[in-house]
């Protein structure tokens, strides 16, 4: 059966991607100068912010080579593209410190790439390999990595938060300065735990920060066709707990809130949800083409023109600091690494049939 869905314009419908792609003027020096007072005000500089594009190369050839292989059968089990979703993985994470903790799921290649995680750990855990960061125990679902603060992560919607409220409250009880992200979809809002992990959150003061990763879509279920709202952050007002609605296409607006709100959570101990609107460019997982049966191609295409990366390549060419050709040697060097990522992985062993075991259950004995 086909559905119609009728997408909202909530991003400027320009469907001229050759357009986008011409480079405008450089911008000049007086307008660089206030741009670069504005960015370290908030923590940031030029060498970062070209480091962030090479990590948010990365994300995306890591994705689409892994979606590429799934398609091919190489990869056992599911495998979940975040292609489109990078800035606000980016965003947020880079607005959180070291020794903060982050809950993913599913979905969750990039946030690890954006935690500064190992590609060769990250193939090879969607592999299904020993030297992933699950010891090649979880695949894709589960790109989880202790020593980069990722806890958790689920291939049950909505299974997530409640694990980070928990953490969240392990925080609070040890009197420690962390925060706690957990990454969220807008279809996950419907589970009944959304409401009561909110409720917690608040009535218990923790430092957590729910992120709605607002894509539309739940497989082939328009947000429309789930809720009386468009924007699942607003269920929470009935909890007492601030909202940001942000455009998650972009690096630079969700650093900007995140930053703030990471703040606001880390000095108050109080819950805080960022709604980012951003947009998932290839299916579901498998059962579902990127476009075609209930979102047509012109959608998807023009889901396109508001690409982070684009906007980021343009950003960097603009300030001057990057020119074309820069910026194709470190798309080829992204694209290097993903490769030999892979062949690590293709090569590397599967766990050991003794190894089923560890890792598994708690070690009681680890002190309380
Ligand atoms: C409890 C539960 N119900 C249903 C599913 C099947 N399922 C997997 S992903 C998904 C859609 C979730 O959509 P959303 O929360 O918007 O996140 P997205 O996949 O768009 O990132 C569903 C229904 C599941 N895995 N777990």
């Amino acid at each position: 059966m086909k559905v119609k869905v009728r997408e909202k314009a909530d991003f400027i419908p320009i469907y001229l991607p050759e357009e986008l792609k011409r480079i405008p003027e450089k911008i000049s020096d007086v307008w660089r100068n206030r741009f670069m007072e504005s960015f370290e005000r908030i923590g940031l500089n030029k060498d970062r912010i070209i480091k962030i594009y090479e990590r948010m190369l990365i994300a995306r050839y890591a994705d689409m080579k892994g979606y590429e292989m799934f398609f091919k059968g190489e990869i056992p089990g599911y495998f979940h593209s975040s292609v489109g979703q990078e800035a606000t993985a980016f965003g947020v994470i880079e607005a959180l410190d070291p020794e903060d903790y982050i809950v993913t799921n599913y979905r969750g290649h990039a946030h690890y790439i954006a935690r500064g995680g190992s590609v060769e750990k990250m193939m090879s855990e969607i592999l299904g390999k020993a030297t992933g960061c699950c010891k090649g125990k979880g695949g894709s679902m589960y790109i989880i990595d202790f020593s980069k603060g990722i806890l958790y992560s689920s291939g049950i919607v909505s299974a997530p938060l409640p694990v980070a409220v928990g953490i969240a409250l392990g925080v609070k009880i040890k009197k420690e300065q962390r925060v706690v992200v957990v990454f969220t979809g807008d279809g996950a809002t419907n589970e009944g735990e959304f409401h009561e992990c909110v409720n917690l959150s608040s009535i218990w003061n923790l430092p957590i920060i729910i992120v709605i990763e607002n894509n539309r879509w739940a497989i082939t279920s328009h947000v429309e066709r789930m809720m009386s709202s468009y924007n699942p952050s607003l269920r929470a007002i009935g909890h007492n707990v601030p909202i940001y609605i942000v455009d998650g296409m972009d690096f630079f607006e969700v650093y900007k809130v995140s930053r703030k709100v990471v703040e606001y959570v880390r000095e108050t101990s109080r819950p805080c949800i960022i709604e980012a609107l951003n947009q998932r460019y290839h299916g579901h997982t498998r059962v579902d083409p990127a476009y075609g049966i209930y979102r047509s191609r012109e959608v998807v295409e023009w889901y396109k023109t508001n690409d982070p990366l684009l906007k980021m390549r343009l950003f960097l060419i603009n300030m001057g600091w990057l020119d074309e050709d820069e910026i194709s040697e470190l798309e080829r060097r992204a694209k290097e690494e993903v490769e030999k990522a892979v062949e690590f992985a293709r090569k590397a062993p599967y766990p050991e049939l003794s190894e089923v075991y560890t890792d598994v259950y708690t070690d009681y004995s680890v002190e309380l």
